[in-house]
């Protein structure tokens, strides 16, 4: 197996001369590594098929099965399905997830650390990815916006981007929201988080969960989320990747903000995530 490093304040190392399917314990410890150093991994040529890229995520760290079933492969619930093909006529997972900056699980109390996509299936127009690193980004914070997080709590909810699903139909808004607000809750995580390995500080906000600041008022709120994301999605911090047949994506999403692009042709797209909990804390406390 060969690292190649990005450049100096990129992000992503690329990785060739492997086989996802034959991966060692200490490729494993090399990829992880690889990992908290560059946040984001790349592999091309590969195409594991579904038990294979499950068995390869087992390797890195302990798969997750996303709370909500609609999502999951039929077959394969560690699988998270963002598709828009039918499979024998049936509607197999939910179409244009994440278009929309985020990280995943961020409004549960024991957010991903790891994230693994997986395209199976490229719209020609495009099919990319855009990050952006938190932790670049907290340094280079002004000290008027650094004063919203430093020692805050931050308040992330998921409700906003549930999608309706078949067993939602003949429901009122205000029932489905109640039942949504049951399953998750509001939470809560600081507003900046320690690396538990590297130590090094990233700004834990994004415009698609992230509610507002503990203790603010709404109107503050409303002034501090709008300078907060203005200055974090400025399209100097964005790095874009563009998908080839057999990429393979895996990222620390304690680290980064990402985004899926949008479909404007509405050309068939389907790929297959997997959430990765590692042998760490989210963050230290
Ligand atoms: O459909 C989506 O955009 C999925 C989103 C609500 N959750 C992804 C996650 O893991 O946080
Ligand atoms: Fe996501």
């Amino acid at each position: 197996m060969e690292i190649h490093s990005p450049s100096q304040g990129r992000i992503g190392a690329e990785i060739s001369q492997l086989d996802l399917r034959a991966v060692t314990a200490q490729d494993a410890t090399r990829i992880r590594q690889t990992i908290y150093e560059h946040k984001l991994v790349i592999f091309h040529g590969q195409s594991p098929s579904p038990e294979e890229y499950i068995a390869f995520a087992r390797k890195i760290g302990r798969p997750q099965v996303y709370f909500q079933h609609n999502y999951h492969h039929p077959q394969h619930p560690e699988l998270f399905v963002s598709s828009n093909v039918l499979e024998d006529g049936k509607k197999v997972g939910v179409a244009g997830t994440g278009r929309y900056w985020h990280t995943d699980y961020q409004f549960f109390q024991e957010p991903l650390p790891l994230v693994m996509v997986y395209p199976q299936v490229l719209p020609k127009a495009k099919r990319e990815t855009y990050f952006i690193d938190m932790q670049r980004v907290y340094e280079a914070m002004p000290a008027e916006l650094r004063a919203y997080v430093e020692g805050h709590r931050a308040i992330q909810e998921g409700k906003w981007r549930y999608k309706i699903t078949p067993e939602d139909v003949d429901k009122a808004l205000v029932d489905i929201l109640a039942a949504v607000e049951k399953q998750v809750p509001a939470i809560t995580h600081p507003a900046v988080i320690e690396h538990p390995l590297t130590g090094r500080k990233s700004l834990y906000l994004s415009s698609g969960f992230t509610t507002g600041i503990e203790g603010l008022t709404h109107e503050e709120n409303r002034a501090a989320m709008a300078k907060l994301f203005a200055f974090i999605e400025q399209e100097a911090h964005v790095q874009t990747y563009s998908y080839q047949p057999g990429d393979i994506l895996l990222w620390e999403n304690r680290a980064l903000l990402h985004k899926a692009s949008d479909n404007p042709l509405g050309e068939p797209s389907k790929s297959y995530r997997i959430g990765i909990y590692d042998e760490l804390p989210f963050y230290k406390s």
